[in-house]
């Protein structure tokens, strides 16, 4: 064996040990949910052929070729028995792609496919695409809804001003995609757009992100409905606002929608991100809400505040104090495995259940809006406890 050969196999032994290493779970946790210890995908989790040329002949000294920078932001899906997420990775000169890595139990040993998806284009090319929310839908297709981000024209001379509008593909298989027309709506752009998986009288049914700018939603905002008779020229004619942005909550500045909404005996169960400011910036964290079963577009509980924010390292990262979550599984064991990114660099896993969940969005107050009547909430819950004591 040459010593190239050795530093290769060196290299791919030590990301074996990586890969294979089994996840615990943090601590007791909250009730509502349990974090585990170990993220379950970072950029070293890449196969090590994406990112080394490993002939001896054209990489002698063994070096990187193209860098892997950040895994994040997954879309998930259940899929043939195995934990599947379709990760956001990102490369050293900051394009996004797809990639599905997959697991036997949902909470380690993640490995990514060998190749990534190659997106089809259609219609102007995409700059950047990102953020797949998968929904099973009724229709017998795996749908992959993501942001596309090109270049706003509007502003030629501006480098920084970008476009985000919906890109939309289905599969059979998670490998070979059929890219069909972005979303048309009457909004100037559009970001965490998510299909429901069941037909509304007949149509299919989209949460929206209506927003004005790239970053700010301006006047737009709220987390969206609406119909479209077709996906294979998707088109939202009229948006309405299922979750409106709140002054002083976790959803001050902006929300969006999480993953496919699960459908549970008391409601639809959905999990969304909250923005808010800080002087140290935006603030991303996790919420749930639970909207009717035959009415999706209606909510019947909102807990106030958030369900998880940013903890130790996860506040640390290329964004920083971000948590965004686009995927979650539940299994035939009424499990539920949130899959949730940290500061736009790496991915973990919370293990929850659909009582556990449930329980907390029915029985959390919601957001009181003032200072007084948070008291007022809180003493209830301190004199309850205290007569028992
Ligand atoms: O950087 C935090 C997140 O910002 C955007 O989310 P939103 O559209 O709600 O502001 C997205 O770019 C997302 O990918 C990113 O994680």
């Amino acid at each position: 064996m040459t010593e190239f050969q050795k530093k290769v196999d060196q290299l791919i032994q030590e990301q074996e040990i990586l890969l294979t290493r089994k996840n615990e779970v943090q601590d007791r946790g909250n009730g509502l949910y349990n974090r585990w210890k170990n993220p379950i995908l970072t950029a070293a989790h890449s196969p090590v052929f994406w990112r080394y040329d490993l002939h001896e002949k054209t990489n002698p000294l063994l070096l990187e070729r193209q860098g892997i920078n950040a895994t994040f932001n997954a879309g998930a899906i259940l899929w043939k028995g195995k934990y599947i997420v379709a990760v956001r990775v990102e490369g050293n000169d900051r394009k996004s792609f797809f990639a599905i890595a997959e697991s036997p139990n949902g909470v380690d040993n993640f490995r990514f496919w060998d190749y990534p998806i190659s997106m089809p284009e259609i219609g102007r090319r995409d700059t950047n695409v990102y953020d797949i929310r998968l929904t099973e839908h009724e229709d017998g297709w795996i749908y992959g809804l993501f942001c596309t981000e090109r270049k706003d024209l509007s502003l030629p001379h501006n480098t920084s001003a970008a476009e985000a509008q919906c890109g939309i593909a289905r599969t059979k298989d998670l490998i070979n995609w059929e890219r069909l027309p972005d979303l048309v709506t009457y909004s100037g752009q559009q970001r965490n757009v998510v299909l429901h998986p069941e037909f509304i009288d007949g149509k299919y049914a989209l949460y929206t992100r209506p927003q004005d700018g790239f970053i700010s939603v301006g006047s737009g905002g709220g987390i969206g409905w609406g119909l479209t008779d077709n996906m294979e020229n998707a088109e939202v004619k009229e948006e309405t606002i299922v979750d409106e942005k709140i002054y002083h909550t976790i959803k001050e500045v902006k929300n969006g929608q999480g993953p496919t909404p699960i459908k549970t005996d008391k409601g639809w169960l959905h999990l969304a991100h909250g923005v808010r400011n800080t002087a140290a910036g935006l603030r991303y964290v996790l919420y749930l809400f639970l909207t009717d079963l035959k009415m999706p577009w209606k909510i019947t509980h909102a807990p106030g505040g958030h369900f998880i924010a940013p903890q130790g390292a996860e506040r640390v990262g290329d964004v920083s104090n971000v948590v965004f979550s686009n995927g979650w599984i539940v299994n035939p064991g009424g499990e539920v495995f949130i899959y949730y990114a940290s500061s736009d660099t790496r991915m973990h896993v919370a293990t929850s259940s659909i009582e556990r969940l449930l329980d907390y969005v029915m029985n959390t107050p919601p957001d009181a809006l003032f200072s007084a009547d948070s008291v007022k909430n809180r003493n209830e819950l301190i004199r309850k406890n205290l007569n028992l004591l």
